[in-house]
């Protein structure tokens, strides 16, 4: 259900319930969030790529999982909030690639790429009041943060399909690409990444997630933190010998 590939230092993820659009189950969310654990742990992962098979990126929970039953959404919730908070704190970048529709919990997951790319075709919906729900997995937080507070109320409360166009021109991804050129294109970044100053980009994410909820002086002071932080890291001394020797700084991800 979630198909695991390595390509060089990158771990590619793909959602494979195809045949379902790639909603997400509780057995998905269980598997996407091992195989985040495997790519932590993992020191030759140094970057992570996730897309979806077939079609559609994902269409979010499944519909039909619960058949007739009504399960307590408080509870089913905890599943997806092991999985966005392994995503925010998943130490190698993250690349998105949304090969197809992303709707819901599924455009949630989506938008944790630290990078993300969108083919040409895809779409994006928020979809949660179409069910009469509020957004979850982590939507709540960075969709305003990523269009600002007046798009956001439009894309929730309205719920609009977006294509990829609009999703670039929103600042929702970042790149759009034809169809066909998406995994080459999206593995092309990974593999960038993943030759990268893996700590630097994991800093920088978490940086940027903390800083709106800190006064200027906090940002400072984590800004001071994190870089100690960084400044001990090989790859920053690799990165500054590098640059005296003038040639490519040659980074091992420590
Ligand atoms: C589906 C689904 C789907 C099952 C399409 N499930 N079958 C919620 C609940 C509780 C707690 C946790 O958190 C959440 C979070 C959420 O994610 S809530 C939001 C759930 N997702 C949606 O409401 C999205 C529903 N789907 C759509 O809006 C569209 O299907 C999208 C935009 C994804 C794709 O549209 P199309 O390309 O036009 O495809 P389609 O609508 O014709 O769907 C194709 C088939 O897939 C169809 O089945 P059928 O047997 O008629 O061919 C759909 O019923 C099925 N499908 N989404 N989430």
């Amino acid at each position: 259900m979630v198909q695991k590939e390595r390509q060089g230092g990158v771990l590619l993820l793909t959602l494979n319930r195809p045949e379902r659009l790639n909603a997400l189950t509780g057995e998905v969310l269980e598997e996407l969030w091992a195989a985040l654990q495997e790519a932590n742990q993992d020191q030759e992962v140094r970057a992570v790529l996730l897309t979806g098979a077939g079609r559609a990126f994902s269409a979010g929970q499944d519909l039909t999982e619960f058949g007739e039953e009504k399960p307590d959404y408080e509870a089913h919730l905890r599943r997806y909030n092991r999985v966005v908070e392994a995503l925010s704190r998943l130490e190698k970048p993250l690349v998105v690639a949304v090969n197809g529709p992303a709707a819901g919990a599924g455009m949630s997951l989506a938008l944790w790429g630290d990078y993300r790319m969108a083919a040409d075709g895809a779409s994006f919906s928020t979809a949660f009041v179409r069910i009469g729900l509020v957004p979850d997995s982590g939507m709540s937080f960075l969709l305003p943060r990523l269009v600002g507070l007046a798009k956001a109320q439009e894309l929730l409360l309205l719920s609009p399909r977006l294509s990829a166009e609009e999703a670039l021109a929103l600042g929702l991804v970042h790149r759009v690409v034809p169809a066909e050129k998406l995994l080459e294109e999206a593995l092309a970044v990974a593999q960038e990444l993943a030759q990268g100053p893996t700590r630097a980009y994991v800093l920088t994410r978490r940086l940027l997630l903390e800083s709106h909820r800190l006064s200027l002086s906090e940002a400072l002071a984590l800004e001071a933190v994190l870089q100690g932080e960084a400044g001990r890291t090989l790859d920053h001394e690799e990165g500054v010998r590098a640059f005296r020797e003038k040639r490519p700084p040659r980074f091992q991800g420590r």
